[in-house]
């Protein structure tokens, strides 16, 4: 996945206000995230506006001109010193997802699809499984997080039918407005259910 190229100024139109847009990121478990890029791509152009991560910890705030729409986009590259990590269990469960089998901690829902496709193709299929494999042996780069809107519905998720998120499309934005995304590590798939 690769960063979008930053501008970190919203350029006022004369007369122009200025609204605040602010990105609350945790992981499915409620914990914030920290040290993840969060931007602001305006419709129709290709470059994100950066948000500044501000002191509490998880969220960013993003200044912008008034009337902007576009989308919110996160990225977070996977640290493997941190608390969530991607080992050969998860390739094992990644597998049994595939084959149409539940976790060995129990139901499959839509959260553990999420997890699993890695690849993000859109199926939970064998090919994630051995991905996530080849990442716990450290043969290859893990794809790092996604960020899906916290408001999503996940209801119609199968393993053949994974949503893939480019970000967070947002109306044209009059006053200063929140948002909630969630991490997903992708490749990591351990026990969390969205509420
Ligand atoms: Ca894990
Ligand atoms: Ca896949």
């Amino acid at each position: 996945m690769q960063n979008p190229a930053a501008t970190p100024v919203a350029k006022l139109d004369p007369g122009q206000g200025r609204v605040a847009l602010s990105i609350t990121l945790t992981d499915a478990a409620g914990t914030p995230v920290s040290d993840a890029r969060v931007g602001f791509v305006a419709d129709g152009k290709t470059s994100a506006f950066l948000a500044n991560a501000v002191a509490t910890v998880g969220d960013y705030v993003v200044g912008l001109g008034a009337g902007a729409a576009g989308a919110v986009t996160a990225e977070k590259a996977y640290n493997p010193a941190g608390a969530q990590k991607i080992q050969v269990t998860d390739a094992l469960n990644a597998l049994r997802l595939s084959l149409g089998l539940d976790p060995t901690y129990g139901a499959a829902d839509a959260f553990d699809f999420l997890q699993a496709d890695v690849d993000q193709n859109g199926k939970v299929q064998v090919t994630d499984a051995l991905a996530i494999l080849r990442i716990s042996l450290g043969l290859d780069e893990a794809p790092g997080w996604t960020f899906i809107d916290a408001n999503a519905d996940l209801s119609g998720v199968t393993r053949n039918a994974v949503p893939v998120f480019n970000g967070l499309d947002l109306d044209p934005l009059n006053t200063d407005t929140d948002v909630e995304l969630v991490g997903i590590l992708l490749g990591n798939i351990d026990n969390y259910t969205l509420a």
